[in-house]
């Protein structure tokens, strides 16, 4: 008797009400990591400290390698290349702020059954590579073309289907230079680490994670609009299973503080003594620039400006902000929100989906002052 893959493509599950992190759940959690909040204060993340999502396995790629990037489909010369004839385009270097699509999903109620994150799923980094457009320009890419499909070298399988991970960018994405989409080599001035794509990967500045495929074999121009699993099955904003559901795209503006004072080990509860305490964080869009933190200490009843840090050119990634505080013994819920420059901020409850999908629900911190 041969074994069958069960039900192709059955939707995602949505935890029973009081239901806890399962097993399947703690297994993804315990590989997936996400940012440790208080390195927040990093401008670049360490290697490491950037939070880590990968659907199947990270493939074995020990150096030495043979490795080809094929470019091909709808072009008029298909390209095989190699990691060192990447070296020979023109090498651009862009600090990145990325986060994972399924951040904050955790804190949905009802929870959609999926790596189970709070609130860390994210991480910038500077990822150096070669500009796709300069790639897509070489292979010199023919009308008629929509969509342009990148593959990595991992394969899976998920509710049922058995796939390599794959994901499509629209052409005048693929091809822009405003977001500028990299073919990315070093993350931080190194070669890319395992769990990060090595050898190469896509960096689509702005967009939530899901787009930026790791473990990079090929990319392929296609005159139809690509509907593989993770393009038109998962990451799509829908309330039921049977939508088609807007695509996930573009990362929702989002502000987080670093949790101030110190932790208690097992609840993570904060506590801080009375006095100044600096609040600080950063704030981040894929949209537009953000151009306002508020911050609350009282449970988002009211809403104070906070400092925003300098751009300094890095228009893709987070932006520092800082609020004085002075602590006086109680307890507080503190807040932070950002708001970018097209208008667009943060909710104080999340508009619920099925998926879990770009939550950016003001994050809420209590803290304990003690008496001194
Ligand atoms: N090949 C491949 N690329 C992938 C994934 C994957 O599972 N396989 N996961 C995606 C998702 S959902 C996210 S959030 C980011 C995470 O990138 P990071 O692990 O470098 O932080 O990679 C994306 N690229
Ligand atoms: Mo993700």
């Amino acid at each position: 008797m041969g074994h069958r893959l069960a039900d192709a493509s059955a939707p995602a599950r949505l935890a029973a009400p009081g239901e806890g992190i399962g097993p399947d759940e703690l297994a993804l959690a315990a590989r997936n990591h996400g940012l440790p909040l208080e390195t927040l204060r990093h401008d670049v993340t360490p290697p490491g400290l950037h939070y880590v999502l990968t659907h199947y396995d990270i493939p074995h790629v020990p150096d030495g390698t043979p490795w080809r990037l094929t470019v091909g489909g709808r072009v008029r010369r298909p390209l095989s290349l190699t990691p060192a004839d990447l070296a020979s385009f023109p090498r651009v270097t862009t600090r990145v702020t990325l986060e994972c699509a399924g951040n904050g999903r955790a804190l949905l109620s009802p929870r959609p059954v999926s790596q189970p994150w709070l609130e860390g799923a994210v991480g910038t980094a500077e990822w150096t590579g070669v500009p796709l457009r300069l790639l897509l320009a070489e292979a010199s890419v023919r009308d008629g073309a929509v969509d342009v499909v990148f593959t990595g070298a991992d394969h899976g399988v998920e509710r049922g289907v058995e796939q390599d991970y794959q994901r499509a960018l629209p052409l005048e994405v693929a091809t822009g230079d405003d977001p500028e989409v990299l073919v990315a080599y070093a993350m931080n001035g190194s070669p890319l680490p395992p769990q990060h794509g090595h050898p190469l990967r896509l960096v689509v500045p702005g967009w939530y994670g899901m787009a930026h495929v790791k473990w990079l074999r090929d990319v392929t121009v296609a005159d139809e609009p690509f509907t593989g699993f993770q393009q038109t099955v998962a990451y799509r904003l829908r309330q039921r299973p049977e939508e088609v559901g807007e695509p996930v795209t573009r990362i929702a503006p989002r502000a987080l503080l670093v949790p101030p004072g110190f932790p208690d080990f097992m609840s993570r509860a904060r506590m801080l003594r009375p006095g100044p305490v600096a609040l600080e964080g950063r704030a981040w869009s894929g949209f537009a620039a953000v151009t306002r933190v508020e911050v609350s200490t009282d449970a988002g009843a009211s809403w104070r400006e906070a400092e925003l840090g300098p751009e300094d050119g890095h228009r893709w990634a987070w932006r520092r902000w800082r609020h004085p505080w002075t602590a006086t013994p109680g307890t507080y819920e503190l807040a932070a929100r950002a708001t970018d420059a097209d208008g667009r901020t943060q909710p104080l409850e999340q508009p619920w989906n099925r998926g879990g999908f770009a939550n950016n629900a003001v994050q809420r911190v209590p803290v304990v002052c003690l008496d001194a």
